[in-house]
């Protein structure tokens, strides 16, 4: 089981704010409106974590307000002077570690191993990263500013991770920045405006506004905003594109994917085995650029299906707060439903399901690991994104087949290649239709390297120098949206 008082550094926290929070704008925290909380639960066992307020279109124009305020002098400091922010940033990140990966497993239901030696640290990595990248700015972007004021709407799967991933290179070209963290999980990002507290990091430089997709809306809306950063749904990032078409705002979108694990026969199976754990059960499978397709060459099938039902059968699922558990829970009930209905679609289309025989703990928000066999490449399961540790097989004869198999979805974010031949791989992987291809291993993240997605997938990538341009406009000229002016 967990640590005794594993939660006591969280729960200390929380205190201190009696349980619930307004907004964060200016640098301060607004007064709580008792009417518009919302609670925000632990996946894991159903219990109320915080309240949290529902952003309404005050609070959105308050934060943008306040972002543009600063907007002019945060520019005007330059990148160097920005750059001593971002790493002051990152060592209260190392610093806070502890408390982040408590609170971000509590509030996602994600195991405190991945929180504590994944989610937490590469976020902190993200923010040095960036310090680097505002330090050169003025040389490597010689003729670039900042873009303005961004709107940043990010996703629960990867909460304080995925507010890195918008921050850090926002606040390093000089942009200001209202962030909206997903409603299921918004705590590390309430958290993170109290590190940026702490350093000093100049007031309404960035703001933080919770709130459903309603909240999103407002800021998408906003004319008071220069450029977008969306990651979520597919179907939400249409969305967004569509409000903003004409609008003159910058935009970047990171969707959905159904990525495909390639295996060809003379592939190290049980290397393999250890690749597919991290392709689909790291964070439940609720990872945007997860293996969830596994194609596998039709003479090793068999041999590695059995590899996988031995492995999957001694995966260990439970509390999130313990050190021992690979697998912990989804994020909310309508997720967890999201997953089983898909997965009795896959039945009824009559693919073969297998799942461990251990069962779930009663309580809390859980879903087995779970292969598919027999899967014909039209079927529902094999073309929509589950968003859950399901793993969905199909065979290939031919490299030829394995690349028109994995190019078969409407969507185009990761791939991994697995051969002891580099000769294929190499001719394989850039044929896939795919942001990033990973060969004999997969699901490898740095904030050096760009990361994004083609066609259904989104576009725009973060991350390294190409991410630094998504927030970069050409010096001197106006900022592209219409509404206020500095
Ligand atoms: O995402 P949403 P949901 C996929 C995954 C998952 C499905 C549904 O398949 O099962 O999406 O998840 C905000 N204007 N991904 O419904 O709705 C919302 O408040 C502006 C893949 O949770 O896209 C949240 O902050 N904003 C993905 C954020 O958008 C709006 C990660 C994402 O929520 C809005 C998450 C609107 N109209 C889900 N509606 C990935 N690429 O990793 C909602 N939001």
């Amino acid at each position: 089981g967990p640590a005794p008082e594993a939660d006591a550094p969280v729960r200390q926290w929380l205190q201190a704010h009696d349980g619930k929070f307004g907004q964060y704008v200016n640098g301060r925290w607004t007064d709580v409106d008792d009417a518009r909380l919302f609670d925000v639960q632990e996946p894991a066992n159903g219990k109320r974590l915080a309240r949290v307020s529902q952003g309404n279109e005050a609070d959105v124009d308050a934060a943008v307000q306040a972002a543009r305020a600063a907007l002019p002098k945060w520019k005007a400091l330059g990148g160097h002077a920005r750059a001593r922010y971002l790493y002051a940033l990152a060592r209260a990140v190392q610093k806070h570690s502890r408390l982040l990966a408590v609170l971000e497993t509590m509030d996602n239901g994600k195991s405190i191993r991945e929180t504590r030696d994944i989610d937490i640290p590469l976020v902190a990595r993200h923010f040095y990263h960036h310090a680097g990248w505002a330090q050169l700015l003025e040389s490597e972007f010689a003729g670039y500013e900042g873009a303005g004021v961004v709107g940043q709407i990010i996703p629960w799967n990867f909460p304080l991770l995925m507010l890195a991933w918008k921050v850090a290179p926002a606040l390093a070209a000089g942009c200001t920045v209202v962030l909206k963290p997903a409603e299921f999980t918004p705590m590390t990002a309430l958290a993170f405006a109290e590190l940026a507290h702490e350093v000093g990091l100049p007031n309404g430089v960035l703001n933080i506004v919770t709130g459903d997709g309603e909240t999103g809306k407002l800021l998408v809306a906003h004319e008071g905003v220069d450029k977008l950063a969306f990651t979520g749904s597919t179907e939400v990032g249409r969305i967004i594109r569509k409000a903003t078409a004409g609008s003159g705002k910058k935009l970047s979108l990171e969707l959905g994917g159904k990525s495909p694990f390639i295996v060809f026969d003379d592939a190290d199976l049980d290397s393999v085995v250890e690749g597919v754990v991290d392709a689909i059960w790291f964070n439940q499978g609720q990872v945007c650029c997860a293996g969830s397709r596994l194609l596998v060459q039709e003479g090793v099938a068999d041999r590695l299906y059995e590899k996988l039902r031995a492995r999957m059968e001694r995966l260990r699922l439970g509390n999130p707060l313990d050190k021992a558990v690979d697998i912990g829970a989804i994020v909310a009930p309508v997720q967890l439903e999201r997953i089983r209905g898909l997965v009795e679609q896959g039945r009824e289309e009559g693919a073969q399901m297998w799942q461990p025989s251990w069962a779930c703990p009663a309580e809390g928000c859980f879903y087995p690991p779970t292969l598919f066999t027999d899967v014909s490449p039209s079927a529902t399961i094999a073309q929509v994104e589950i968003f859950g540790p399901v793993l969905v097989a199909m065979t290939f004869r031919t490299p030829g087949e394995a690349v028109s198999l994995a190019n078969n979805t409407p969507y185009g974010l990761a791939a991994s290649v697995w051969s002891e031949n580099i000769n294929l791989a190499l001719d394989v992987a850039p044929k896939l239709k795919c942001g990033v291809v990973w060969v004999n291993s997969t699901n490898l993240f740095d904030a050096a390297a760009g990361f994004g997605g083609y066609r259904e997938s989104g576009f725009g990538r973060e991350g390294g120098r190409e991410g630094m341009w998504e927030y970069l406009k050409p010096a001197g000229t106006r900022d592209p949206g219409p509404g206020t002016r500095e």
